[in-house]
């Protein structure tokens, strides 16, 4: 199976970028973690997106704040698929992020997720992989099924108490 690639701009950034770990993990999809910066180690962070195919990478995740152009700097280096985690910690709540990473010009498309929401990049990282691999396709309905039986039980709960 391909790997993912988690790049985050700083290792400030590894309490919110953690929770992508955990989906990876329960998956069971191997990935590796890295701190690369657009604008304090931009020449690691080109090596890297340049080598990551050849590496046997199959999807990069990253994740950056404030003036965030981690994600699109490594976009402009791969043609992997390049999912992209604003984070909120300057002191615009993430809006400055999420506008910095999603605005790409055509041609070098992020997919950019939620403020904070690195546990849907790692979803989407997931079913990314799943177009080539019927097993973790299955993992992922299975997991939706659980989804909507827990929704289930809570709608139950609240119908019984109220
Ligand atoms: C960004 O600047 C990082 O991704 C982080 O979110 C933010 C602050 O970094 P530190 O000053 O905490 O290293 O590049």
């Amino acid at each position: 199976m391909k790997k993912v690639a988690i790049i985050m701009g700083s290792d400030s950034d590894l309490p919110v970028v953690e929770k992508a770990f955990a989906v990876l993990k329960e998956f069971g999809v191997p990935f590796e973690a890295h701190v690369f910066s657009a604008h304090r180690t931009p020449e690691e962070a080109k090596a890297f997106s340049q080598g990551a195919a050849k590496a046997g990478f199959g999807v990069i995740i990253a994740a950056a704040g404030m003036a965030a152009h981690l994600a699109g700097a490594i976009a402009a280096n791969t043609v992997l698929p390049v999912i992209g985690i604003p984070i909120k910690s300057g002191g615009l709540g993430g809006l400055d992020a999420l506008l910095s990473t999603v605005m790409m010009p055509s041609g070098i498309p992020v997919a950019t997720v939620a403020i904070d929401g690195a546990k849907n990049a790692a979803y989407l990282a997931v079913e990314i992989l799943a177009v080539g691999d019927e097993e973790l396709s299955k993992k992922l309905l299975e997991q939706r099924t659980k989804e909507a039986e827990s929704v289930l039980k809570k709608d139950a709960a609240l119908a019984q108490k109220y």
